[in-house]
C-alpha cells in the first residue's frame, strides 16, 4: 500500500513537470530598423524569449554608464549577450522581474527593449538608479506597461 502512494504521487509530480514544461512559451522579439518589437513583453515565468531579423543587431543586458557596467535585472536573473547577427534565444527565464536590454550598435538611436517576467519585482530598484537618456525611455515604457 505504501508503495502504491509513493508510486502514485511520483506519477503526479511528473505529470506537473511535464504540463508546466509544455505550458511554457516562446515569444518573439522582432528586430526593425533601430528598434525592437514589441519594446515591451510581458511573459509568465519560466517562457523563454527569442530575437529574429537580427542581422546587423544584438540583445545584450550589460549596460555600460558611468565608467562601469551595469544589469538592470531582477535579483539572482543571469543576463545575456548574443553575437552580433544571432537570432538569439534565452534560456527560460524564471526568475520574476524586469530585465532591460539593448542593441549595442543602435543604443544610441535608443534601440532596447523591456521584457517582464511575472511580477515586476525589480522596477524601485530600477528607477532608483536615476537612468538617463535611452535608459530612462525604457524605464519609463515599463513603467507605464505596468499601470
Ligand atoms: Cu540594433
Amino acid at each position: 500500500m505504501k508503495y502504491g502512494k509513493t508510486l502514485i504521487s511520483t506519477l503526479l509530480g511528473a505529470s506537473v513537470l511535464l504540463s508546466s514544461a509544455v505550458m511554457a512559451e516562446n515569444h518573439v522579439i522582432t528586430a526593425a530598423v533601430t528598434a525592437f518589437k514589441p519594446m515591451v513583453l510581458k511573459i509568465a515565468p519560466g517562457d523563454t524569449v527569442s530575437w529574429e531579423n537580427m542581422n546587423g543587431h544584438i540583445t545584450n543586458t550589460t549596460f555600460t554608464d558611468n565608467g562601469g557596467e551595469h544589469h538592470y535585472l531582477p535579483e539572482g536573473a543571469v543576463g545575456w549577450s548574443s553575437q552580433m547577427g544571432e537570432n538569439f534565444q534565452t534560456p527560460p527565464l524564471t526568475v520574476e522581474g524586469i530585465y532591460l536590454y539593448k542593441c549595442d550598435p543602435h543604443w544610441g538611436a535608443g534601440m532596447g527593449g523591456v521584457i517582464i517576467v511575472g511580477t515586476p519585482t525589480n522596477l524601485d530598484d530600477i528607477e532608483a538608479t536615476d537612468p538617463k537618456g535611452a535608459l530612462k525611455r525604457l524605464v519609463k515604457k515599463a513603467a507605464k506597461a505596468l499601470k
